[in-house]
């Protein structure tokens, strides 16, 4: 062990305690109500985004589902505005307009949390089509549930993914339970890493519990998205700890359940390895604790004494405007016609005016699609394959290796 890796533990078992602390901190806020509908912690499971984030750069994109506070935290986020968006404050990283499940921040490379089980992954495909197309060697990192392994958006997204050889990493937290139903129950006879290879995708299954190899595969599946070879999905196992929402009693789980997941917290573990292993002192564990605890109160106290959003600013960023457009033509006179005809007329004003934006799907290319909505789109704007349109000044910057159009 060098020093480097003494002090990256350190870092990580630092981030996972802060993430710790906001996600109790939060479920005491929502008791005394100054937060607003259900909350999802991420307690037990929060060393997985502080280990994955370590490893990735400013390159990398990072998308989670609800249960994404620590993600947040991980991306960058300044843990002051994570609290103050849970709690619905205008200096929340949205304004408090996107709350404890719907947070986001570009700046940071979080793309976002989503509370529409697995609808994070076809998300994330996208956002490597664009990281490709860039070229800057950019990885997009998906966190799922093993829940979320049975929705239809990731099988698709998986299926694309591997299809094109994009640079997502699939980062399933198998805490076991998917609100009150145990994973046994929907995928008895296979792991879910097993499952993902039965998909033709490298993958990997390691415990949370095991810090090594959870840098270890994460490392692994970062090279293998930088260097072109396609996604990798990496289960990793972790306990949770606590409900599945705020108010979830448990009432469907047993004690021995409960205590068998209490045993295996990643943070408990993380701490006795660096101990073990004479990587920290206990003084040095301690202040880590004091550090971090004072941290979090600063937040929470800022995010606490902060106002709450203008009312008049209610209507701000509900709709992006065209260049050209201001929002006082709105609402616009309109011509009647069938929605697809419409969405087929938005697509070609807005591919004409971004060159950067591109569509996908089967077929599309081909005659416009099954339902007609990408007829007709300029050709003097895109090239086409079978099913991808992409912008010429995308081909001529070689930003599409062949790999990525094949048929
Ligand atoms: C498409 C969809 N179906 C159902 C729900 C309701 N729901 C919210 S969380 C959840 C369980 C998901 O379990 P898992 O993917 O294992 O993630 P975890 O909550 O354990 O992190 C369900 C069914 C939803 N939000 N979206």
């Amino acid at each position: 062990m060098t020093p480097d890796t003494a002090q990256m533990y350190a870092r990580i078992y630092a981030q996972s305690l802060e993430i710790r602390i906001v996600e109790e901190r939060v479920l005491e806020l929502r008791r005394l109500d100054q937060i607003a509908g259900s909350v999802h912690t991420c307690v037990g499971q929060e060393v997985v985004p502080a280990a994955v984030a370590s490893l990735l750069d400013d390159r990398d994109r990072i998308s989670s589902t609800y249960r994404g506070h620590g993600w947040a935290i991980a991306s960058g986020i300044p843990t002051e505005a994570v609290v103050a968006e849970i709690m619905g404050k205008a200096t929340g990283i949205n304004g408090g307009r996107a709350g404890s499940a719907y947070m986001n921040s570009y700046a940071h490379g979080f793309i976002g949390e989503n509370s529409i089980v697995g609808a994070g992954t076809p998300i994330a495909v996208g956002v490597a089509m664009g990281l490709v197309a860039a070229g800057t060697g950019g990885v997009s990192v998906v966190s799922i549930g093993d829940g979320a392994t049975n929705q239809g958006a990731v099988h698709e997204a998986i299926v694309f993914a591997i299809a094109r050889r994009l640079p997502v990493i699939f980062v399933c937290e198998n805490n076991t339970w998917s609100e009150m139903t145990p994973i046994t129950e929907t995928v008895p006879h296979t792991s879910l890493a097993e499952r993902a290879q039965g998909y033709g995708m490298a993958a990997d299954s390691v415990q949370g519990t095991d810090i090594d190899a959870v840098l270890a595969a994460t490392s692994v599946a970062i090279a293998r998205a930088r260097a072109g070879e396609g996604p990798t999905f990496l289960e990793i196992h972790v306990p949770r700890l606590l409900g599945h929402y705020n108010a979830d009693i448990e009432h469907y789980r047993s004690d021995e359940d409960r205590a068998a997941h209490r045993a295996r917290d990643p943070l408990a573990a993380l701490a006795s390895l660096m101990r073990s292993r004479d990587l920290i002192s206990a003084e040095g564990l301690a202040e880590i604790h004091r550090q971090v605890e004072s941290k979090v109160e600063a937040a929470e106290a800022a995010a606490v004494a902060a106002p709450t959003p203008n009312p008049a600013t209610a209507a701000d960023h509900v709709i992006s405007l065209s260049a050209g457009t201001t929002q006082g033509a709105l609402p616009l006179t309109g011509t009647e016609m069938a929605y697809g005809l419409a969405v087929n007329k938005a697509l070609i004003e807005e591919m004409a005016a971004r060159p950067n934006l591109i569509s996908f799907g089967e077929d599309i290319g081909v005659a416009g699609g099954t339902f007609g909505v990408t007829r007709n789109i300029p050709r003097k704007h895109f090239m086409l394959t079978r099913s991808l349109f992409v912008s010429q000044h995308d081909l001529r910057a070689g930003a599409w290796p062949s790999q990525y159009l094949s048929q």
